[in-house]
């Protein structure tokens, strides 16, 4: 099943970057306990976010490796870029204007696109359904903002087509732990999130020069670098550097909205920002802010608080330069209008822990290793390690299990080779982004070794 059809539970960070897809989105009433948010979720841990403790075993015969086939041209076109058309060029290219791309019947529409070439396969960006609106045809707001949404559509028709393999391993030499508990548990394992919570990783968002992304120290960010202007930027000035996101918002309600940003003096701490189809504010970060910092967006220089009302829809959100220098990692939109920006701490990344005595006697070894969802198809693990009490254990070619599955692509670990001492656990510095398979709401991590020998 791809992740996609299955597409419920939390709702607590979907960098959205895909107009596209309608997904399930739980309503009930919202708990308002306060939601903790990593400053940097690729170094700090949560550790209440304990889960997935438990040990397994080493026994079995080998594995088997399954392949689920792609959808179809057709069906993968009718999921994606069929929305796009049917919502946004159907007065005239749903009956007289050649090709009837925006026609109800999927098979029609998609051979009025394939026929013509209008959509290129082995390079998404250079198809005419994209240039045309980069060229400005009949576009539907900002013509690179729906150029990116159309291309991102036809990049996930593709990928839709693709078969997909996973290899089942049931155990063969190889050490399994036992499962963690489900993502979303592990995530949120007191229930507290706040399904009016929206996470977005300005990594996943489209940036255009001299706007570019960066990373430092494990946070990613996007920033025009200091000293690209010498002046303060107007909203309207061209020349500014521009970066674009969607924000899903699941809940027609007021939302305030938070950023983690880092400035680093008066002519370094701000951005414009606009919310869909609100007007431009000036969002003054606060001077040097002496690292990574939650800071809620304010308009003005008298940083008047801001409430945005929002429909339960898809929300473009620009970042724009006015001041050069201004680094943005994450924003969040909460409808919880209590929330002030210290509050923001903690977060939806969380350490499993998975006992390794059962496997590796003797040992009472942990294998650690952090998780949080990436974005909407995929997961980030990082930081794996074990914590030993004493003696040496070797250690090697660790694969995550994701439902009990291996998929050869998430081989970042396989090369761990490493004899483990009370002081030296750690197996890897590298983070893995792990396809997601049924959603958090579903999906369990198991881990296995190819070897765990403990010596006292
Ligand atoms: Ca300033
Ligand atoms: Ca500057």
């Amino acid at each position: 099943m791809k992740p996609w059809q299955a597409k419920l539970g939390i709702v607590v960070l979907l960098a959205a970057v895909l107009g596209t897809y309608t997904q399930c989105v739980p309503s009930q009433g919202k708990n308002k306990s306060k939601l903790k948010y990593n400053s940097d979720s690729a170094s700090t841990t949560n550790p209440s976010g304990n889960s997935g403790s438990g040990s397994g075993s080493g026994s079995g015969s080998g594995s088997t490796t399954t392949t689920t086939a792609g959808l179809s041209s057709v069906q993968a076109f009718a999921q994606t870029t069929h929305a796009i058309t049917r919502a946004r060029c159907i007065n005239c290219h749903g009956s007289f204007q050649q090709p009837l791309h925006a026609v109800a019947d999927a098979q029609q529409a998609h051979d009025a696109i394939v026929n013509s070439s209008k959509v290129n396969f082995a390079n998404p960006a250079q198809s005419r359904l994209v240039l045309k609106l980069t060229e400005g045809h009949n576009c539907w707001g900002d013509c690179n903002m729906n150029a990116q949404e159309m291309l991102d559509s036809v990049n996930d028709w593709i990928y839709l087509m693709q078969d997909t393999t996973t290899t089942t391993n049931t155990g063969g030499d190889d050490y399994v732990t036992t499962e963690s508990n489900t993502i979303a548990m592990v995530l949120d394992p007191n229930s507290t999130a706040n399904n009016g919570d929206i996470m977005l990783n300005m990594e996943a968002s489209m940036t255009q020069a001299p706007m570019v992304k960066a990373s430092e120290g494990g946070v990613e960010y996007i920033w025009v670098p200091n000293g690209t202007h010498a002046a303060v930027l107007a909203n309207n000035n061209a020349i500014a550097g521009r970066s674009f996101i969607t924000a899903q918002i699941p809940i027609n309600t007021q939302y305030r909205l938070f950023g983690l940003v880092r400035g680093y003096g008066d002519s370094d701490d701000s951005f414009h920002i606009k919310v869909g189809n609100n007007n431009y504010t000036e969002w003054h970060v606060g001077g040097n802010t002496n690292g990574y910092k939650w800071v809620e967006v304010t308009n003005g220089a008298g940083k008047a608080r801001l409430t945005y009302n929002l429909t339960a829809t898809n929300h473009q959100i620009e970042i724009r330069e006015r001041e050069d220098g201004t680094k943005l990692s994450k924003l969040l939109f909460t409808d919880d209008l209590q929330m002030t920006a210290d509050q923001i701490g903690g977060g939806p990344q969380a350490t499993m822990t998975f006992n390794l005595n059962a496997l590796a006697a003797g040992s009472n070894a942990q294998f650690k290793v952090d998780v949080s969802v990436y974005d909407m198809y995929s997961y980030r693990l990082s930081n794996p390690r074990i914590m030993l009490p004493s003696g040496m254990l070797k250690v090697k070619n660790l694969k995550p299990l994701v439902n009990g599955n291996f998929n050869p692509q998430h081989s970042t670990y396989t090369i761990v080779d490493k004899n483990v001492t009370p002081n030296d656990g750690s197996l890897s510095g590298s983070s893995m982004i792990i396809l997601k398979d049924q959603g958090e709401a579903f999906d369990k991590f198991s881990f296995s070794f190819e070897i765990l020998e403990y010596t006292p």
